[in-house]
């Protein structure tokens, strides 16, 4: 049988040093790019395999979804990946330690269940409170399933959540888990409490930003009174073409504002909207507008308070 790496799950090989789970000895553990990456934090092929197989492999399957996106990356496309496992699946919103204190997830989840259109459970989990909104084990349970697959999109945080479950069983076993997307390979599965619980890799989907900061996101309002462009991480603008109110819910430091109008994309906003930045947070848009974006295709959303929630 072959041998797995225990890192990302691909199969060990000693033969080609270009592909993945290579390893000078098939007695090592982990392959060459695993051990590197846990050792020294270096990622340099960049491996991963499709969304198409890994639908085709969950679909084959049966058992329960644990879905992870984190917090900064529920937008149509990440929901629309999770819409799109046939099995039956909990979302589980990741990272929620980004989110403010005080915001309530009971509203939050009546906020996303109404904008995606969500029948399934929402738990938002976090590593700094030990996931401890979740037992995996007690839902599987209840809802009678042998089988559950930690899923979701790539860097979510599902491998820090399976080391997290392993530790808690006393199991030395480690997945490598890294700041990069892709890091998981290929379906690992462990034997827990007489449930088989599989770690997977990671959906890829649209981001903008690869390099976040895993701090909690401190929202910045701006009282624009004069035509205003706002650039984000250097790369990104938004310029507001008439006076408005916003709200900056930003992972990211880098931003500034100049007054000076830019060409490009048009997008309509209506008023109270939240502006999607995939992989960065979001804008709070008061007031109706038309900005102008280098950006394409942007998803604009209903605010949070439009459905009695408070951010501040
Ligand atoms: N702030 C915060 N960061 C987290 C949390 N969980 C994981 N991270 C960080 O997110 C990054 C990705 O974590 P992984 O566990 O490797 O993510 P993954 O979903 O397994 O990623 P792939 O295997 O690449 O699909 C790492 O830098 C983790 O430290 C969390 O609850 N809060
Ligand atoms: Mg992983």
């Amino acid at each position: 049988m072959n041998k797995l790496c225990i890192g990302c799950g691909s199969i060990l090989q000693t033969t080609n040093k270009e592909e993945k789970g290579y390893t000078p000895d098939l007695k090592n553990s982990y392959c060459m790019r695993c051990f590197r990456l846990k050792n020294y934090g270096e990622k340099k092929k960049e491996d991963y395999i499709s969304n198409k197989d890994i639908f085709v492999k969950i679909n084959s399957k049966k058992g329960l979804v644990f879905f992870l996106i984190d917090f900064l990356n529920l937008n149509t496309e990440t929901i629309s990946i999770f819409k799109n496992i046939k099995l039956p699946k909990v979302l589980l919103v990741s990272k929620s330690d980004l989110m403010r204190p005080d915001m309530k997830p009971v509203k939050i989840k009546a906020w996303l269940k109404s904008v995606y259109n969500l029948k399934d459970d929402i738990y938002f989990i976090s590593g700094k409170t030990n996931f401890s909104e979740i037992n995996i084990f007690k839902y599987l349970a209840t809802h009678n399933y042998q089988t559950g697959f930690i899923m979701g999109i790539t860097n979510a945080g599902k491998s820090t959540f399976m080391n997290h479950i392993l530790k808690e069983h006393h199991l030395k076993r480690e997945v490598v888990v890294s700041k990069y997307q892709n890091t998981t390979l290929d379906f690992l599965k462990f034997k827990i409490e007489g449930f088989n619980i599989y770690d997977t890799p990671g959906f890829i989907y649209n981001t903008l930003s690869l390099d976040l900061l895993n701090t909690e996101i401190k929202p910045i309002s701006l009282n624009l009174t004069k035509p205003t462009t706002i650039i984000i991480s250097d790369k990104y603008y938004f310029c507001f073409p008439s006076p408005n109110q916003i709200i900056l819910y930003i992972n990211t430091k880098e931003y500034s504002k100049i007054f000076e109008k830019r060409d490009g994309n048009k997008l309509n906003v209506s008023s109270n909207s939240d502006l999607i930045l995939p992989g960065i947070g979001f804008i709070n848009i008061k007031k109706e507008t038309s900005l102008i974006s280098n950006l394409n295709n942007l998803e604009v959303r209903p605010n949070y308070s439009n459905y009695g929630g408070n951010y501040e």
